[in-house]
């Protein structure tokens, strides 16, 4: 896990030298959107034309924010339209690096890198930050379209509907102002109010971080109570994005990340909700629990030293969950 300074790469674990232990996540910098007609989206610059072939998304299997990605892709039949491929599980001293075989992950499809760092720098060869995924690729440009998770799944709802898109909006404009509000609160004290609590380096930061995210589950085991979805009966991006948190929360986040007041097997309703998204046509084959459990308790040596993956509780969210009694 590193960084990189001007185009060079440093291997280098996340500071909290300067927050009081407490960890925080940078702002991801590419962030142009590709539009049906190739004018310039709410920010970065234009001539991202949505074209079938053109676009390839580098994802992690491991990852929540690029499995948004991958859902969303499902959801809107993408799958002719934008290519996909992985980077290996193991996040180590070379960041996320392409796999040599078709095991767990695939080579680079595109230049054949090694790591995603490279390809970062072949987009600017003065590129500081950190090397994320997920990142949208455009094979024409030879360039990163944007590398932020949330701006990827509203492009995917929308921008691709005139080639045959799947139908469906799960940013529907009426429900705009609640879908932003939910996000607003499930972002910062769940999605990545577990990485808060997980890569806290002080006592303090993570008792913080830890009670966050449980008051925050507790008050959607409570809204979960009354709703099928987030918001009423209609599944928005909103429970997309809760979605890939709670399904990596038994198996990883509980142990790996100190997350163990509650599992989402305690919650009645969380854990209904978890097995009814996971039912919906095409989710299942996004969830790949071997990469997630290896890329988490085997990349993280500041938290889990020896890279053992503990036994995991037996997981079925094939299991009935009636939840279309609810409105
Ligand atoms: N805000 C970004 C966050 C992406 C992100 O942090 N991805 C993690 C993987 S779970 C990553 O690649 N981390 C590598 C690093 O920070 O060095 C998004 O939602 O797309």
């Amino acid at each position: 896990m590193g960084l990189l300074v001007d185009g060079k790469w440093h291997d280098q674990w996340y500071d909290t030298s300067s927050t009081g232990g407490r960890f925080e996540r940078s702002a991801s910098q590419y962030r142009n959107w590709i539009s049906a007609s190739g004018a310039a989206g709410p920010s970065g610059s234009g001539g991202f034309q949505a074209e079938a072939g053109r676009y390839h998304l580098y994802v992690s299997y491991a990852c929540p924010w690029a499995h948004r990605c991958l859902i969303m892709r499902s959801w809107k039949g993408l799958e002719e339209i934008i290519s996909v491929s992985s980077v290996h599980p193991l996040m180590l001293a070379q960041g996320w690096e392409f796999g040599q075989s078709a095991g767990l992950a695939c080579p680079d499809p595109l230049y054949g890198l090694k790591a995603l760092h490279e390809l970062y720098v072949r987009a600017d060869p003065h590129y500081s930050g950190r090397v994320t995924v997920p990142l949208l690729w455009d094979r024409q440009q030879q360039t990163i379209v944007n590398n932020e998770s949330a701006e990827i799944i509203r492009m995917f709802n929308s921008a691709f509907d005139h080639l045959g898109a799947k139908p469906g909006d799960y940013y529907p404009a009426d429900l705009r102002p609640q879908i932003d509000s939910l996000n607003d609160y499930i972002y910062p004290k769940i999605n990545n109010g577990v990485y808060m609590a997980g890569f806290a380096t002080s006592q303090s930061a993570y008792d913080a971080a830890v009670s966050e995210v449980f008051t925050a589950l507790d008050e959607l085991e409570r809204r979960l109570g009354q709703n099928r979805y987030l918001v009423g009966n209609t599944i928005t991006e909103a429970d997309l994005r809760l979605w890939t948190t709670l399904v990596r929360f038994d198996a990883v986040y509980v142990t790996h990340f100190k997350c163990d007041k509650k599992r989402i097997a305690d919650y009645p309703n969380l854990n209904g909700y978890l097995r009814d998204i996971y039912q919906i046509p095409g989710v299942a084959d996004t969830v790949r629990m071997d990469h997630i459990r290896n890329h988490y308790f085997r990349s993280h040596p500041s938290i889990n030293p020896h890279g053992i993956i503990p036994v995991g509780p037996e997981l079925d969210f094939n299991q009935p969950h009636q939840r279309e009694r609810l409105g």
